[in-house]
């Protein structure tokens, strides 16, 4: 397919036209936000016919799609990236400094679309840019939430959860469907009835239903005139409420289907790898599968003659197990609506949905009870537990006398739907997303069913797009790159290997470092503005952003800060390299010691930055709101990038790719994906520490570690932890951070103390951050180690990632 012809002319055109329209002003009186909506409005007209010819080519040539259901995208801001995609970014930029005004500005004016909450969001984001840049058509399909991840406030320490009203600004790309909506329904009872055949027919009588509305957004491929959909979902009550037609019964009725549609698509639910059994949550799920998985149908359907030729030209991925609902929901169209035998459906079904595994952390693996589960969807449960019942008995005939596997494998178990396990049973393939990831899932967590159906499993590296993450996240760098060696690597990053030889340059060296050092000028501004500190752009900008979680250890940075302060304060001749220690991080508004960790960190910031006696040497900096937008600020920014997480809990990682790509050094664990970073850019150029993923699973099996001996042995880290309960960074509360103490040394029950071996890795982690010192302080070392990680970062694009799912599972074919 071609590109995307940007007309300037008529760009300038319609922008003058659309501030009017839109906001009844002229564009020399238009504010920025009112400039904003009509530039995205103007972008908007210029890919309307790729984005419809994209759908007409695919129907003509009659392509396999895939639909990737996902409860989250996170998508971060349009208007910088789709300018980039079309290639327009010079024209534009014109145009608007005619208008007098910065496209940065305009940039600016655009909340992120946050519909996710981390990882697993974002990679769905990354997936979406690389399918339509790579030329493959699919749809992503998920919720068009009216309140997405809450923005973080810090107040007096605390994070403070402010509902994010994203649509407040009407999104000038979206484009409301109402020819394409669906009606899904909830509740009720199913009847049997016979048909003319003597065969029977189930009926969902008494339910209520909601009317899903698809709003669709563009997806820009880069340079290709390639413009796929990303579908989200809206809730709408059938009827609106009539009060004069109804009775009293009628009227009840009416009333709660109404608030139904409502409360489906309010709020996005804040947990990051952690399940919230709630019975909303749920309905989320079945509202958006069910829309889309009969829209899809009913879409074949229109494009072919025999609904038993699905698989060939439709495949659905799975995020997660969120969306798992999917093989049962299917099964029920295929059954009920189709009138195909169980097995004819089953045939169909196991050959069109797949399965990704995102975490083997217990706390996310979705269950729901199955009273639950049957109130709410009672023909859907049906189906489950005839799947269920056939799996078993498959189970037993292939296992006989073995009823733990049973046990291990049922779809239902102790009057639970394990969604996990129906995903694998009814999909064809399984895979986790980084080498070790997957190798854990084959061996640990999900053993019997690998042993049972290898040939479903597979790995996927995660990847990320570095349309976003370099390209458009770090100009200089960019530019830098595509004068040295051309911008193939834009759309093909295994180029970026090119540069690898100008490591050995000290002249390029030197801009790479000069590159670097404008970035940490730019983050020091933000900073400057958003947290009112001052940092030293000639430290080391050492940075942990992601979702506050126990197991990624943000605990373990903030203790070793504490423990390098007491250093310092000990030693004020000691002329240590500056560091700034950077932290981002939302946590899950219920969780507890999460939100306790912020305010530890916090704590901390407020006693170190305001010691005038350690000159500085040392600042903390809480970046309030991280999210996709100023994440692209910080990764370019970054030296050091803190990935240290327990091993064997982190499945990828993600963040960790961004900042190599970006020339940061990895200081972590060999965890996730960091394993296969440290093979990409080599051991000497990372900064490697702690227990192995297979040391801390024979420690979980023995149960034999014991956090009190090292507490008790060593001196430097008990002084840490005293910190954490006598008042030293609370003196106002000095039980503030007990808990904190408490999770690591649970002297009432030693099984559940220091769960993530904070300090059992403690003492590798802190002689890791010496070595760091030490690197830093050789310039040319530095600078060529995260030249090599740059070349080496080619393997980490999401394109790559996307084509091996092309290959091994989804069979796509690409647009012509
Ligand atoms: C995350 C993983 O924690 C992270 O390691 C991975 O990179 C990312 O998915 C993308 O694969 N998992 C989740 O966010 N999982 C859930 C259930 O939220």
């Amino acid at each position: 397919m071609g590109g995307y012809n940007f007309d300037k002319d008529l760009f300038r055109k319609r922008v003058r036209e659309l501030v009017k329209l839109d906001s009844k002003v002229s564009i020399e009186d238009a504010n920025p936000v009112q400039i904003y909506k009509a530039v995205g409005f103007a972008i908007k007209e210029q890919i309307i016919d790729p984005w419809i010819d994209t759908r007409k080519k695919a129907k003509e040539q009659d392509v396999k799609m895939v639909y990737y259901l996902s409860m989250e995208f996170l998508m971060g801001r349009a208007l910088g990236n789709n300018i980039l995609n079309i290639q327009a970014q010079n024209d534009i930029r014109e145009v608007l400094e005619e208008f007098g005004v910065d496209l940065n500005l305009i940039e600016d004016q655009e909340r992120d679309w946050a519909l996710g909450n981390g990882g697993l969001g974002r990679l769905a984001a990354c997936f979406l840019d690389s399918l339509a840049t790579l030329g493959y058509h699919a749809y992503g399909c998920g919720i068009r939430y009216k309140y997405g991840m809450f923005k973080q406030k810090i107040e007096d320490g605390y994070q403070k959860e402010v509902p994010d009203n994203w649509l407040k600004i009407a999104n000038p790309f979206e484009i409301r469907r109402d020819s394409q909506r669906q009606e899904v329904r909830f509740g009720g009872y199913t009847r049997c009835e016979t048909d003319e055949h003597g065969n029977p027919r189930y009926i969902q009588e008494g339910y209520q239903a909601v009317v899903a509305v698809p709003y669709d957004l563009p997806v820009i491929g880069y340079g290709n005139g390639v413009v796929n959909t990303l579908r989200i979902w809206s809730a709408e009550p059938v009827e609106e409420l009539d009060l004069e037609s109804f009775d009293q019964g009628e009227y009840e009725k009416a009333n709660e289907q109404n608030n139904l549609a409502e409360t489906i698509c309010k709020v996005l639910y804040p947990n990051d790898n952690k399940y919230s059994g709630k019975e909303l949550r749920l309905k989320q799920q079945y509202f958006f599968v069910s829309a889309t998985i009969q829209r899809a149908v009913e879409r074949y359907m229109e494009e072919h003659d025999d609904i038993h030729g699905l698989h060939e030209k439709v495949c659905f991925q799975m995020n997660d197990t969120h969306p798992t609902v999917a093989v049962a929901e299917l099964m029920r169209i295929l059954l009920d609506e189709y009138g195909l035998g169980w097995d004819e459906a089953w045939a169909i079904t196991t050959k069109t949905c797949a399965y990704t595994n995102h975490t083997i952390m217990a706390e996310a693996l979705e269950k729901w009870p199955i009273d639950l589960f049957q109130r709410l969807l009672p023909r859907v449960y049906q189906i489950v537990d005839e799947i269920n019942r056939r799996f078993v008995n498959e189970i037993r005939s292939r296992y006989p006398g073995q009823p733990e596997k049973v046990q291990k494998m049922a779809v239902l178990y102790e009057g639970q739907v394990r969604m996990a396990n129906m995903a694998i049973v009814g999909g064809f393939s399984v895979n986790g997303v980084a080498k070790l990831h997957t190798e854990i899932l084959e061996k640990q967590e999900l053993r019997d069913f690998y042993e049972m159906m290898p040939e479903k499993f597979n790995n996927k590296t995660n990847g990320i797009t570095q349309r976003r993450f370099l390209l458009h996240g770090n100009p200089l760098l960019a530019q830098w790159v595509t004068d040295h060696i051309g911008d193939g690597w834009i759309t093909n990053l295994p180029e970026i290997k090119k540069i690898e030889p100008l490591a050995d340059d000290p002249e390029c060296r030197r801009q790479f470092r000069e590159i670097k050092y404008q970035n940490k000028l730019r983050l020091a501004e933000y900073i400057r503005e958003y947290n009112h500190i001052e940092v030293n752009p000639e430290s080391i900008f050492d940075v942990q952003v992601k979702r506050l979680h126990e197991y990624k250890r943000q605990l373990l940075n903030i203790l070793h800060v504490m423990y390098l302060y007491n250093q310092l304060k000990d030693h004020p001749e000691w002329d240590m390299v500056p560091r700034t220690f950077i932290f981002g991080a939302k946590a899950a508004a219920g969780y507890r010691i999460a939100k306790l960790t912020i305010k530890l960190i916090n704590s901390v910031a407020e006693v170190i930055n305001h010691d005038p006696s350690i000159n500085g040497k040392i600042k903390v900096v809480f970046i309030e709101d991280y999210r996709v937008s100023n994440a692209e600020l910080i990764f370019s920014a970054s030296d050091v990038s803190e990935q240290i997480s327990t091993a064997s809990k982190e499945a990828s990682g993600t963040g960790n790719m961004k900042f190599m790509l970006n020339g940061a050094l990895t200081l972590g664990t060999m965890d996730g994906a960091n394993v296969e970073i440290v093979e990409e850019a080599g051991a000497e150029n990372a900064f490697i520490f702690g227990m192995s993923a297979e040391e801390v699973i024979r420690y979980e099996h023995d149960g034999t570690y014991d956090p009190m001996t090292i507490f008790n042995s060593d001196e430097g880290i008990r002084r840490v932890l005293m910190q954490l309960i006598n008042g030293f960074y609370s003196p106002e509360d000095p039980e503030l951070f007990r808990p904190l103490y408490n999770s690591l040394l649970n002297t009432k029950d030693t099984s559940r103390a220091d769960t993530y071996f904070i300090l059992k890795d403690f003492r590798s982690y802190a002689e890791a951050q010496q070595r760091v010192e030490a690197a830093y302080r050789d310039q040319e070392w530095w600078s060529r180690a995260a030249m090599i990680n740059v070349a080496n970062a080619g393997k980490f694009s999401s394109d790559r990632t996307i084509q091996e799912y092309v290959d091994d599972i989804w069979h796509l074919d690409k647009l012509k």
